[in-house]
């Protein structure tokens, strides 16, 4: 089999996805999410102008060389632009391989190592009340596991709140948005939300939260420390990680299971923090670091440390991402849970897909691939439509991490 062509589409339909399609001489296609919020079009030039061109007369079934290939050949190693590149490209030649094979995706990883994939969804609210209202309506829906954010009293904004429960959105029009931040008011305020939960909803659901990178490594202990009585699954993002040895400051002070790794691109990212013990989850994402080649071997170094996966699953990565994450969760034997924030329906219309959700799991299907496809007619009607990620200062001014 060979690579005929292969093009990037750019489609909006109600937020900006880039997708990578790849054809062949046997008329097999395979679809591969390179979809990096705020700066798609970068990773978009990427793939048409550097990485296409050296595509094309290639074997698709060398998944492993391509991926080396690109990934040694560009002799500039790393870097989310890049990874998203090489992402998108491993993912279209699995699903090519897979649809040759005539199988759903997984069966070529290794098989079915569970019945379903447990997923959290995400509930916010401007304040306890109504968050605690959130989180009731998805256990109501069947979830198992339920992430809690909530408005902050004396703050405008906080993370993850605001604009739409179901489908939440954080890119705006325009230039980037400037959001508030305060750090005091936090730490004192989501302890009583974890109270407030647990007293609702007893311990039976999963509960977790997202700090997104925003307190230091003796606060994020303080807030792990705090949240130990409401016994979370787990605590998002509690520090940046560029320093990985942040990490053994807060592992010092609480057994709050700690997940990291949305942002990561590579391997080298979250070597030390596996190595070291210092975390529980590890988020890396098939869109974000490098396909499923290199996923399966972040997973695979993780397991060595009893260290479980627990997949990012935006809305800003697309169904095309969260199918193949589906088949890489539904094999992985150190699987952890997938999050999954849904897409809308005008979204879901463009990437028809064969994953479905049932009672708090989502199961990838038994369509030969990774089963998501793109309706390239009704993609073309949602033109790119530039948005941004909003950015965070503290209150006297100073940036802060968003
Ligand atoms: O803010 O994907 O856990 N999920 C998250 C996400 C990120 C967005 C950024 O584009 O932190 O909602
Ligand atoms: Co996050």
């Amino acid at each position: 089999m060979k690579i005929t062509a292969a093009r990037v589409i750019v489609t909006c339909p109600g937020r900006n996805f880039v997708t990578l399609k790849i054809e062949t001489d046997e008329g097999l296609t395979g679809l591969g999410d390179a979809t990096l919020n705020g700066r798609e079009l970068a990773v978009a030039s990427y793939l048409t102008d550097h990485v296409i061109p050296c595509l094309i007369g290639r074997d698709p079934h060398q998944v492993e060389d391509i991926w080396q290939y690109l990934y040694r050949g560009a002799y500039w190693r790393r870097g989310p632009v890049t990874m998203s590149a090489i992402a998108a490209v491993d993912t279209a030649l699995w699903d090519i391989k897979a649809k040759a094979a005539g199988l759903p995706l997984y069966q070529l990883l290794g098989g079915r190592s569970r019945e379903g994939v447990m997923v959290y969804g995400h509930a916010n609210g401007r304040d306890l009340a109504e968050t605690t209202d959130q989180v009731g309506k998805y256990l109501e829906m069947g979830y198992k596991a339920v992430r809690a954010q909530t408005g902050i009293p004396g703050m405008k904004t906080a993370y993850g709140i605001g604009r739409g429960t179901l489908f939440y959105e954080p890119a705006t029009k325009g230039l980037p948005e400037e959001q508030i931040w305060s750090t005091e008011k936090y730490l004192d305020f989501v302890p009583k939300l974890f109270e407030e939960l647990r007293k609702v909803y007893g311990f039976g659901p999963h509960l977790l939260h997202d700090a997104h990178h925003r307190l230091t490594p003796i606060e994020a202990g303080r807030l792990g420390k705090a949240l130990e009585p409401y016994r979370l699954f787990w605590l998002e993002d509690c520090t940046p990680a560029e320093n990985q040895e942040a990490f053994k400051l807060v592992r010092q002070h609480t057994v709050t299971p700690l997940a990291v790794g949305e942002i990561f691109n590579s391997i080298h990212d979250c070597r030390e923090l596996i190595q070291n013990q210092l975390i529980d989850y590890i988020r890396t994402t098939v869109v974000h670091a490098g396909g499923i080649t290199q996923l399966r071997r972040i997973a695979d170094l993780a397991a060595l440390y009893q260290i479980k996966t627990g997949s990012h699953g935006a809305t800003d990565n697309s169904p095309v991402c969260m199918g193949a994450a589906l088949h890489f969760d539904i094999w992985v034997p150190n699987f952890g849970i997938q999050e999954y924030m849904r897409h809308t329906p005008e979204t879901d219309a463009v990437f028809p897909h064969a994953y479905t959700f049932s009672d708090g799991y989502l199961h990838p299907g038994e369509a030969p691939g990774h089963g998501v496809e793109i309706d390239e007619a009704l993609a073309a009607k949602y033109p790119y439509d530039p948005a941004y990620l909003p950015v965070c200062r503290l209150e006297d001014g100073t940036m802060w991490n968003w």
